[in-house]
């Protein structure tokens, strides 16, 4: 008798949440990004001017995480946008548990975009899928240029590094080619913007690639043509 093996993937728990939500999240044409880096890199600095600069009528939200504190949610809720923070107590990343309690009754929305900050760590965050679009890694030219190097799997798994803080580039010992060299060693395709969130360089073009991403996945979503129908006056969702 021939015998068929099959072999079937037995997803993670968090593999399946995410691969939920990535399903939910792509049938609205919803956005999602996965903000992460070190402590203070400048993530939430991003988000805020990400916020304030966003085309008016996007329908955006941010969910924010933090092992300790409010303080992120705090800051980034004053731009008018759904703001919820999530508070680990512990744990060192967002998982997609995580995500789905803090999302469930957004996902009624038609949100264009979803901004995720992941807790501050390099490490942690980088194996827990959370149903998004993009990982976007954060480095800021305080922590060296070797950290694609010592951290490869955060710079291999992120399509988009923003290089943040260039506006200290003359204050600090930071080769900036020399960690562009160092990411695309790790991820040769990694796309790469430099910023600084003090004097606004770049932003233009972190909107932008934002813009295009969100554009296409709208594009892409099966239920498009219902939510352009609905879309007459376009309600943005700002409170
Ligand atoms: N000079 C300079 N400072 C920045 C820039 N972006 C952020 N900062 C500062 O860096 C510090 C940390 O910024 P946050 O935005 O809180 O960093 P974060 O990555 O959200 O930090 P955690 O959530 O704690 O991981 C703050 O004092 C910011 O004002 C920048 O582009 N240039
Ligand atoms: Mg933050």
């Amino acid at each position: 008798m021939n015998r068929v093996v099959i072999e079937k993937s037995v997803l993670s728990e968090n593999d399946r949440i995410a691969a939920g939500l990535r399903d939910a999240l792509g049938h609205r044409g919803t956005l999602a990004v996965n903000l992460i880096s070190s402590p203070g890199s400048g993530k939430t600095s991003l988000l805020e001017k990400t916020l304030e600069m966003l085309p008016r009528g996007t329908r955006a939200a941010v969910l924010t995480g933090d092992i300790q504190t409010d303080n992120d949610a705090r800051r980034l809720a004053r731009y008018g946008y759904p703001v919820r923070q999530i508070t680990t107590a512990g744990a060192c990343h967002l998982d997609a548990r995580m995500v789905e309690n803090h999302l469930a009754d957004w996902l009624d929305r038609q949100l264009d975009l979803l901004l995720i900050e992941n807790v501050g760590n390099l490490v942690c965050p980088t194996s827990y899928d959370l149903g998004e679009d993009a990982k976007i890694v954060v480095l800021s030219v305080t922590e060296g240029e070797d950290k694609p190097l010592k951290y490869p799997g955060i710079f291999r798994k992120a399509e988009l590094m923003i290089l943040n803080k260039v506006d200290l580039l003359p204050y600090v010992p930071f080769d900036p080619k020399l960690a562009l060299e160092n990411a695309r060693r790790i991820h040769p395709d990694i796309e790469i913007i430099e910023t600084s969130c003090t004097t606004g360089t770049g932003l233009d073009k972190w909107l932008a690639w934002l813009s295009a991403h969100v554009e296409r996945k709208i594009y892409e979503a099966p239920v498009r043509n219902l939510r352009q129908s609905q879309e007459t006056g376009h309600d943005d969702i700002r409170s």
